[in-house]
């Protein structure tokens, strides 16, 4: 049966702001303090939505969480009326505060793993939702986001849906940031690819001096067993701890693959010869590996400009697709990179450049907004169709955006209750736009 790989992107949330959440990720630390936008956050991602839905490609949309979170601050102790709760909080734990204001949710990538049914031995779509253990605000997440993920994709004749793996730092997983898929046809059994940071129960192995590993190898190895992966076509592969102290927090900020082609950076992994052989050898016949040196793209140049956080599209002509930011454009070493890519036989054969300040300058690029699936007809058609994008569903998002966001939001706003009230209006009716039911708490 026909299959395709489909882009879930996360909707921005309307508490979108700049708190200096992710310590290791230089985007977020530096803009700690800076005013947000959120209404244009989640027009330069719905932008973004609706043109590679133009392109003929699956685009599907996952809604944003509840935030302010009050249940959380609640279970911290925090007491009395909504808007009690939000002054206390404001007073007594402000950084705790902001952290459960985060839109973080945003950055789908990091929503789940998820296996096609031709990788899986009971033959279904798998997803596990990413514990995120790593940092407090995305810990957070899981629960609400297994219920979106379970609301958009119900059927259990061909979905599957795991608990997010125990919350301890042993088990710290980043989701599909940290997972690739290979293979020659998406409806084909693939090669699936994990990368972690470190080793939890091996502390003779390598790991970053500087910043956190956010994500483990046990994590790794338990999804590939949850999902029924053949373990003859897993390949896991430790992250550069050298590169992660330079700032890439995840795999996805270094190497991006799809079908039969990585593309990544002379430094994303530890002993990268070793990999690319193991990748080799279970891929089989016609794998290729396009691999930027250092003297031309400099791991910085990489963090800055996120040109592997970027999309690697197959449209329906057959041709690859690879979609950056615009930073890559504004730094010349690596706009005359891709311009090089794009006359040799790099296995990329167009690019295509978003703006997505708002997200990028919470260091979240094209990649770490979506969360891949591949589906094939018969998934396609019996997934929640409300979730997936259209002319429509573009003007009606659009339109709903217009009614519920602010154009300005300042960490200082965030105790502000009536922000509480426009949230959850706002997600109110979202559930009902995307037919999700009632997913969360406010609504339960
Ligand atoms: O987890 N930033 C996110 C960015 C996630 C990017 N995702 C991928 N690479 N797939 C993170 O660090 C910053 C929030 C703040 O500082 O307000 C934040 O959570």
């Amino acid at each position: 049966m026909k299959a395709f790989e489909a882009n879930f992107d996360g909707l921005v949330g309307p508490t979108h702001n700049y708190a200096g959440l992710s310590f290791g990720n230089v985007a977020s630390q530096n803009n700690q303090d800076a005013p947000s936008n959120p209404r244009e956050a989640a027009k330069q991602g719905l932008v973004k939505m609706k043109a590679l839905h133009d392109m003929g490609l699956v685009q599907g949309v996952l809604a944003p969480q509840e935030r302010p979170d009050v249940h959380t601050l609640r279970r911290l102790g925090l007491s009395g009326s909504d808007a009690d709760v939000l002054f206390q909080a404001r007073q007594q734990a402000p950084a705790i505060l902001a952290a459960c204001c985060s839109a973080s949710s945003m950055w789908t990538a990091n929503a789940a793993t998820v296996s096609p049914s031709a990788d899986t031995l009971d033959g279904r779509v798998h997803f596990t939702p990413a514990n995120l253990t790593n940092k407090f605000h995305r810990s957070i997440e899981h629960e609400t986001t297994g219920r979106i993920l379970q609301a958009t994709f119900s059927d259990d004749k061909h979905f599957a849906h795991h608990q997010a793996l125990p919350g301890a730092e042993h088990f710290g997983d980043e989701g599909a940031a940290n997972h690739t898929r290979f293979c020659t046809e998406y409806g084909e059994q693939g090669v699936e690819f994990f990368v972690h940071g470190r080793y939890a129960f091996d502390s003779s192995k390598p790991a970053p001096q500087k910043y956190p590993a956010r994500h483990t190898f046990e994590a790794a190895e338990a999804v590939a067993r949850l999902h029924g992966l053949n373990m003859g076509k897993v390949v896991i592969a430790q992250q550069n701890p050298d590169v992660i102290d330079q700032g890439v927090f995840h795999n996805d900020v270094i190497a991006v693959g799809n079908r039969n082609l990585l593309f990544c950076h002379q430094e994303a992994f530890l002993n990268q010869d070793e990999v690319k052989k193991e990748l080799h050898k279970r891929f089989g016949e016609g794998f290729r590996v396009t691999e930027v040196p250092s003297d031309k793209v400099s791991v910085q140049d990489a963090v800055k400009t996120y040109l592997f956080n970027s999309q690697l599209l197959a449209l329906p002509n057959g041709k690859t697709l690879l979609v950056i930011p615009e930073e890559c454009r504004g730094n010349p070493r690596v706009w005359a990179y891709v311009e090089e890519l794009l006359a040799s036989d790099s296995g990329i054969d167009a690019v295509k450049v978003f703006d997505l300040k708002q997200s990028m300058c919470n260091g979240g690029g094209p990649a770490c907004l979506r969360l891949r699936v591949v589906l094939n007809e018969a998934e396609h058609a019996a997934m929640n169709q409300h979730a997936l994008m259209s002319d429509q569903l573009f003007a009606t998002l659009n339109g709903w955006v217009d009614k519920h966001y602010r154009d300005r939001l300042t960490e200082a706003e965030l105790a502000d209750p009536q922000l509480l009230i426009e949230s959850r209006t706002a997600l109110d009716e979202l559930t009902r736009i995307l037919n999700l039911g009632a997913v969360y708490q406010f609504q339960r």
